[in-house]
């Protein structure tokens, strides 16, 4: 079906969370929604809170940008508007924004009557940033933990946060993180190179079928994992690269900051009784 006859079939009232009819409209391809209206209140508040922390700052410059969170003292309060307190009030719009665009999400999945996959998806990435700038600091004890809103900035905190925690690549979820934001990407690689061999040839020659795509696998690997499977894997293995990563940052400080932190975590591997 063209997709301007389906649009026409399925841009029907109802599937909405909340609001019942209030919202339940399109504009141009973009369906609005009350988690719509709600998203962009919270994008025009943050985005202004942003420019007006620039309009205060020594610079516009892109790259050297920062809004940053209030300093130790203020431990877990409110901090006044210029010490921290737009990077507070950032924080609230960004999270409202990124979870109201995670409803809308839903919404739009109950429309069509598919499954929730994608907004679940997109929660772990949620789940990722609110574990660094609201779960982490609460766990800290202050908000200065967060990461600071920067081009350059951030890249800094990541830096100085890693050495903080000695060798962060000896924190052993960020390796098991790493590995699934590698997998992700050879798993990707192969599905893409897959597809397009098999339902894309050159001109001339026939499309290839699934079972062409099975053969591949089974005669290079000895298994093809087939055409669902590879979806699941997928999500599975990129879902995965998102929940460890926010493991691997919430259980440095709060679970394990002692001496030379990750690299002496692994102490317990050197003294393993089978080495003597
Ligand atoms: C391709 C989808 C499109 C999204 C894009 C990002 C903004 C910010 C603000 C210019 C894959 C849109 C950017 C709205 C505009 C200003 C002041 C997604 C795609 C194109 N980072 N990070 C980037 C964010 C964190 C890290 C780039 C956001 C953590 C490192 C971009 C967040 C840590 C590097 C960016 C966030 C961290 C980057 C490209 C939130 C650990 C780079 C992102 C909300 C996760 C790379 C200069 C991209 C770079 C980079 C955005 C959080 C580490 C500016 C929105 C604190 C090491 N990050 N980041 O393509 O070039 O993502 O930085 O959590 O090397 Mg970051
Ligand atoms: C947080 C983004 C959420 C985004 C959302 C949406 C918009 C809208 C609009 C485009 C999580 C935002 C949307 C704004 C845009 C439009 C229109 C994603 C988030 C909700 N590290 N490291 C990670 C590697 C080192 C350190 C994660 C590699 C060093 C610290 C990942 C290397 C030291 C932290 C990772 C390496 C160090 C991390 C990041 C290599 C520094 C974290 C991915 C090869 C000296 C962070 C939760 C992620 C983390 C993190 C990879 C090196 C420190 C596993 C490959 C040794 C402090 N590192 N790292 O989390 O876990 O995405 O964050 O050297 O905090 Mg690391
Ligand atoms: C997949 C797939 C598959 C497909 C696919 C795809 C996965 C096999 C069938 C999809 C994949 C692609 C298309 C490939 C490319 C995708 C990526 C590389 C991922 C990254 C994506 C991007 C970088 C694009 C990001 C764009 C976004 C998020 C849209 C932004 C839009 C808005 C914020 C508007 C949203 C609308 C709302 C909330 C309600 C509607 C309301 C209105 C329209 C009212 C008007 C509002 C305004 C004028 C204000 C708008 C404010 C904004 C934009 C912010 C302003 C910011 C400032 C700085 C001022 O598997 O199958 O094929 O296709």
């Amino acid at each position: 079906m063209a997709m301007l006859n389906f649009e026409r079939k399925y841009r029907v009232r109802g599937g909405t969370l909340t609001g019942g009819d209030l919202f339940d409209f399109w504009v141009g391809p973009f369906y609005v929604g009350f988690f719509g209206v709600t998203t962009i209140f919270f994008i025009f508040v943050g985005v202004g809170l942003i420019c007006w922390g620039a309009s205060l700052g020594p610079t516009w410059n892109l790259f050297r940008l920062s809004i940053n969170p209030p300093p130790p003292e203020f431990g877990l309060g409110f901090a006044p508007l210029k010490q921290g307190g737009i990077w507070q009030a950032v924080t609230v719009c960004a999270t409202g924004a990124f979870v109201s665009w995670a409803l809308r999400e839903v919404e739009i999945c109950r429309k069509l009557g598919m499954g929730y996959h994608v907004p679940f998806a997109f929660s772990v990435a949620i789940l990722a940033y609110v574990t660094l700038v609201i779960f982490r600091p609460i766990a800290m004890g202050s908000w200065s933990y967060g990461f600071p809103y920067g081009f350059m900035s951030h890249l800094d905190w990541v830096s100085g946060t890693g050495y903080a925690y000695g060798n962060f690549h000896y924190n052993p979820a960020h390796m098991i993180a790493i590995t699934f934001f590698f997998t992700t990407t050879l798993a990707l690689g192969l599905h893409g190179a897959l597809v397009l061999s098999a339902v894309n040839p050159p001109k001339g020659e026939v499309v290839k079928t699934p079972e062409h795509e099975n053969s591949y696998f089974r005669d290079t690997i000895g298994y093809s994992i087939g055409t669902l499977g590879i979806h699941r894997l997928g999500l599975f293995l990129a879902l995965s690269a998102g929940f460890w990563s926010a493991v691997c940052i919430i259980i440095s400080g709060p679970l394990w900051a002692e001496g030379d932190p990750w690299v002496d975590w692994w102490n317990w591997w050197l003294e393993l009784p089978i080495w003597s």
